[in-house]
């Protein structure tokens, strides 16, 4: 019931409304300091109070972006494609490095640290989210920013 009012409230809001809220957050998206032709990896946190799927993303600066997980194979940890990632309703997900991830194939430039790669994520129910990584060095494992640990 509440979630049909939800999906009801949403479909009356013009596409383009800038006072439409999100379905969909999106936090801390980050990716690392790269080479052209390179393949970059982007990290978020996604949150939805509905729930939602995500299920892919493009990007101008990469020629194909797939979601990733990665799996333990004996002493190994692997990448491997899914389908789509979950977010469950008022439940963080968040892709980091060794679990889920963006893979951004071919690199159209370098990306240096303090500059934005956007990024278009494609939800089930949000539809087409935008959003901007943002570059933290080559070795870093976490979104940065200050006071952060
Ligand atoms: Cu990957």
């Amino acid at each position: 019931m509440t979630r049909r009012l939800f999906l009801a409230l949403f479909a009356s809001v013009p596409v383009a409304g800038a006072l439409a809220q999100p379905a969909v957050l999106v936090e801390e998206a980050w990716t690392r300091a790269a080479g052209q032709g390179a393949t970059g990896a982007g990290y978020m946190t996604l949150r939805s109070g509905a729930g939602d799927r995500l299920l892919g993303a493009t990007s101008p600066l990469a020629q194909r972006v797939e979601l990733h997980t990665h799996l333990r194979d004996g002493d190994v940890m692997r990448m491997r494609p899914v389908e789509s990632v979950e977010v469950q309703p008022g439940t963080a997900v968040t892709l980091r490095p060794g679990g889920l991830h963006l893979m951004l194939y071919g690199l159209a430039r370098p990306l240096s640290p303090g500059e934005q790669v956007p990024i278009t994520l494609r939800f089930e129910r949000a539809g087409e989210v935008p959003a901007q990584l943002h570059v933290q060095a080559a070795g870093a494992r976490g979104p940065g920013g200050h006071g952060r640990h």
